[in-house]
């Protein structure tokens, strides 16, 4: 094998592989989003001509949007098949031929997922972890647990919330409200609290469950709470309203998993739609779109947190100016080669070459659809 990427930076982009599974999830998820009992990923393989392979997944959350997406991404591969091309470059020629279809939804989805394989390669080929290859070292990110306490039944949320802890010695959870009332919610509030008592942060999510005027007037209710965020209380694109929102509550408030590209990201900065964000990687258009979100966020000094993708999102939070804290989900570790652990609450990037996405191919098997 020759590595010419090492000597010229290029990749040589052989094939794509893409496989659908749907794993089981540990905890069930339960709330403004849907009910959910397994969690679809498009696991992605990026062949190159100089025999690295890059690899990456996208967790689509509906099923049977899986294949489409899968449709996506051999189109965009096929314009680059048999090309040699930096990850960079190939971001920006697929980002201009995207305009034809729209930058938001599943094409920048598709793209995102080529983009972090690519990037693997480019680690691989080097010999590099991810993060050193941006410049940064392989080393800790404090991260929260978002693994559970959806909108289920109050008398079980103390327990679980004593169960995440144990998970990695956390210091912060997420607690998803939204309930019927805001009685109900701060008794949710105070269920976690009591369980896990004041030196450990909740962050909180009411998944765009509310009007403005609704969620203005909940989130009044809960704002002597202490919690560490609200996250989308409205509509993910309201930006205006948002600023209205986010100048009005005491409470950090906390968007962008559904914000796409680093454009729309801006333009979420300019309105100043929030205190803080938390990029998710298959929609800010994977490692290229987070490197540009993030130097946003870090010159204007609002605090990045990541969705989802622990991973890789540990990589590059280690390299991003404000970063926060670090999301950690177990929703695909069933396929997964490495478990990444989280310990004392502190996330550990390995020195491991790429972005140390490996597959248990018999999980793979199993779950595959
Ligand atoms: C979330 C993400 C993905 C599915 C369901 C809920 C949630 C989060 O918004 O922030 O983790
Ligand atoms: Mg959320």
């Amino acid at each position: 094998m020759v590595n010419t990427i090492a000597q010229t930076g290029k990749i040589t982009l052989k094939k794509v592989h893409c496989r659908v599974v749907s794993v089981p999830l540990p905890r069930i998820i339960v709330g403004k989003v849907g009910r959910f009992t397994h969690w679809p990923l498009i696991l992605i393989d990026v062949e190159t001509k100089e025999g690295f392979i890059g690899r990456s997944y996208l967790e689509p959350y509906v099923e049977k949007l899986a294949r489409p997406i899968v449709g996506v991404i051999q189109e965009i591969f096929s314009v680059f098949e048999g090309r040699s091309i930096g990850p960079f470059d190939l971001y920006e020629e697929a980002m201009k031929t995207l305009h034809l279809d729209g930058r938001e939804g599943i094409t920048i989805i598709a793209l995102s997922g080529v983009d972090m394989a690519v990037w693997d390669v480019l680690a691989k080929s080097v010999e590099l972890p991810l993060v050193s290859l941006l410049g940064g070292s392989p080393g800790p990110i404090r991260a929260y647990n978002t693994n559970g306490l959806w909108l289920t039944p109050l008398d079980g949320l103390g327990k679980e919330a004593e169960e995440l802890i144990g998970q990695g010695g956390f210091k912060a959870l997420k607690l998803r409200l939204g309930r019927p009332t805001a009685a109900q919610d701060k008794e949710a509030i105070r269920i976690v609290r009591d369980a896990v008592g004041h030196d450990v942060q909740i962050m909180t999510d009411f998944n765009q469950g509310f009007t403005v005027a609704e969620g203005i007037k909940r989130m009044h209710a809960l704002d002597n709470e202490d919690l560490y965020w609200f996250e989308e209380p409205i509509a993910y694109d309201d930006f205006y309203n948002y600023a209205q929102i986010t100048n009005e509550i005491k409470t950090p408030i906390q968007i962008g998993e559904n914000i796409y590209g680093s454009r729309t990201f801006l333009k979420a900065v300019m309105c100043r739609a929030a205190d803080m964000y938390m990029p998710d990687l298959m929609r800010i258009g994977g490692v290229t779109g987070w490197l540009r979100a993030a130097s946003i966020a870090g010159a204007a000094g609002l605090p990045l947190s990541s969705h989802l993708y622990p991973r890789l999102s540990a990589q590059l939070l280690r390299v991003s100016e404000s970063a926060d804290w670090l999301e950690w989900s177990d929703w695909a570790e069933a396929i997964l080669a490495e478990p990444f652990t989280v310990k004392d609450g502190i996330a550990t990037v390995p020195s491991t070459p790429g972005n140390s996405i490996e597959w248990d191919e018999p999980a793979i098997k199993r779950y595959q659809i």
